[in-house]
């Protein structure tokens, strides 16, 4: 390749809702252009990023026996309705119609597409287990698509789904494919952490998510500086704190002007705050839920959404709060219809004596509010978030907190899409059994973002040799003085019949501008060649990731050198 002909049209400004360093990089270095909200058009450097990150998940996917496919992106309504999905997703699953009036969504994911293929050929225990994958554009029609290939409606995700006889058989493929998931990503260069994760609905320990470790990352993660334990936030699970016993004294209303957070509430009565408790109204499918935590804790969302069983829910709205006898900044747990509104409360609170909470009546609270004398909760269970410095649940020592990117997923869907699609098998008895599915999942554009998330300095990227776009740039200095121009062609086409992958800055530019480009671009290795290498006998080469300056002699073989270099990058 010849920078005269690449095409790679660099920015000097970048748009200012490119927040995070990937997305302002891959635009200004002319990797990848927006078309429209939420989606991305990749020029021919990130297509080569893509493709290697492609053939490296192959490569490890293909090692564990997983076989490749590629399915439609339009699916048809019938299929989710069978799974019982159709409904459960809203505006962010895509709906279109065909001529003939038929319904379908472009894919936001594939296990019912998978399921129907499998279900209609395998009938016996002989034809198991079985790993499909496939590498597609995927689309989720993100509320707010942001941070570039972070959070885009198009996006491109590999998407594998095992067929197991049982559940020993699961774990076995589980397994496989987080051994595959942590090859690829030490392959790709990450710095990554896997992570338990939430499972949803599910349940069950069948899930964890490849953190690749970054600032700018959305997912909050904790972990135990002192064990292996780590967890994705919403997973992270706490004990219950137990409380010292205490009698009960008689609950009082109390007047509270102007006190608009706990925190107020408790200075204006003196009270510790560890002995108040705090609520959080949400919106869902199910109604209006009422959350209540210690007045210092806070509540986990995800953790709610699997108590209650909605599929998601929204921050309530004031009118639903009146309707159901209570009063923003005021709502407490006592003399709430249980008919009206869901009420959670943390475990925690439950051991908790001689409460100051909400009187659900502005400017009122109540002191002295015991559970079960007082109130009566819908659900009791573990809705915490854990904070820094919560003990760590395998070995107590206090946890830490870091920011990821989510560039991978897996995950045990046991008999969850089998049982509602009736993909079912004939077993050694002849007995029919509903198979045993997992699903596993990497967003290859992410995966590219997260590395210049984890790869970059202020003059570009920089690329790890096995995704860079190429490998090796070479900068004739002055093209106009033709001995070094020739001697430079000859070093480009020698790399180039050795096998690699490498560009030369045939443009007529200032050294300058070509080493500023090379910079941005990132390419591992930059190899110089000028009038003075004829004189020295000497090619420079200069590693993109240090800075480290290496003089090669031009009667060795430097060649050979390079691709040793590269090996290490
Ligand atoms: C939908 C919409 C959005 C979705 C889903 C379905 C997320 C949905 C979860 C997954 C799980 C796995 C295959 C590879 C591994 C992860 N957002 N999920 O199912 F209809 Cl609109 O996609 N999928």
């Amino acid at each position: 390749m010849r920078v005269s002909k690449m095409y790679a049209p660099t920015l000097r400004e970048v748009p200012s809702e490119a927040e995070i360093p990937s997305h302002q990089l891959l635009l200004r270095a002319g990797f990848m252009r927006k078309s429209t909200n939420g989606m991305y058009t990749y020029l021919p450097l990130a297509w080569r990023v893509i493709k290697k990150i492609e053939n490296i998940i192959r490569d490890e996917m293909d090692k564990k026996g997983a076989q490749e496919i590629m399915m439609p992106i339009m699916q048809p309504a019938e299929i989710w309705e069978e799974s019982g999905r159709w409904g459960a997703y809203g505006a962010e699953m895509i709906r279109l119609k065909d001529r003939h009036g038929h319904e379908y969504c472009l894919g936001p994911t594939h296990e019912e597409m998978v399921t129907t293929v499998v279900k209609s050929d395998v009938r016996s225990y002989r034809q198991l287990p079985l790993n499909l994958y496939q590498i597609q554009d995927k689309f989720r029609d993100e509320r707010r698509p942001r941070f570039g290939l972070m959070r885009s409606r198009d996006f491109i995700m590999k998407d594998a789904y095992s067929f197991d006889r049982d559940e020993a058989g699961l774990d076995v493929s589980y397994q496989e494919m987080y051994d595959a998931y942590t090859n690829i990503f030490n392959r790709c260069g990450l710095t990554f952490r896997p992570v338990e994760a939430d499972s949803g609905a599910i349940g069950g320990n069948g899930s964890h998510e490849f953190m690749v470790l970054a600032e700018s990352g959305e997912a909050e993660i904790v972990y135990c500086p002192e064990c292996d334990y780590a967890a994705d936030v919403e997973k992270a699970e706490l004990h219950t704190i137990e409380a010292t016993e205490e009698a009960e004294l008689p609950m009082e209303k109390v007047l509270t002007p102007n006190c608009k957070t706990i925190e107020d509430v408790c200075k204006f009565l003196n009270a510790p705050v560890e002995k108040s408790m705090k609520a959080v109204a949400f919106q869902s499918e199910k109604g209006l839920i009422l959350c209540f935590v210690r007045g210092d804790h806070e509540v986990n969302e995800i953790k709610v959404v699997n108590t209650v069983g909605v599929t998601e829910v929204e921050m309530a709205e004031p009118e639903l709060l009146a309707m159901a006898g209570t009063f923003g900044g005021y709502m407490g747990p006592v003399g709430l219809d249980p008919k009206k509104v869901i009420i959670v409360v943390d475990q925690s609170v439950m051991k908790m004596h001689n409460i100051c909470c909400g009187a659900n009546e502005e400017g009122y609270h109540f002191i002295n509010v015991n559970p079960g004398r007082d109130f009566t909760p819908t659900y009791v269970a573990d809705i915490r978030l854990m904070a820094e410095g919560d003990p760590c649940p395998h070995c107590g020592a206090p946890v830490k907190k870091a920011r990821g990117i989510e560039v991978g997923q897996v995950f045990k869907l046991f008999t969850k899409y089998s049982k509602a699609m009736k993909a079912t098998f004939l077993d050694e008895n002849g007995k029919e059994q509903p198979m045993v599915m997992g699903c596993y999942g990497i967003g290859v554009g992410r995966t590219m973002a997260a590395s210049v998330e984890q790869n970059n300095d202020k003059d570009g990227m920089i690329w790890p040799a096995a995704i860079a776009p190429y490998e090796v740039l070479v900068v004739p200095v002055n093209v106009k003085d033709e001995e070094s121009n020739a001697k430079a062609e000859a070093i480009y086409k020698e790399l180039q019949n050795a096998g690699v992958e490498v560009v030369i800055d045939d443009r007529k530019e200032r050294p300058g501008v070509k080493f500023k480009d090379a910079d941005l671009i990132g390419y591992p290795l930059r190899v110089v060649v000028g009038p003075k290498t004829l004189t020295t006998g000497e090619l420079e080469v200069k590693v993109r990731r240090n800075g480290e300056v290496h003089m090669l002699p031009l009667d060795s073989d430097y060649v050979g050198t390079i691709k040793e270099m590269l090996k290490s990058l």
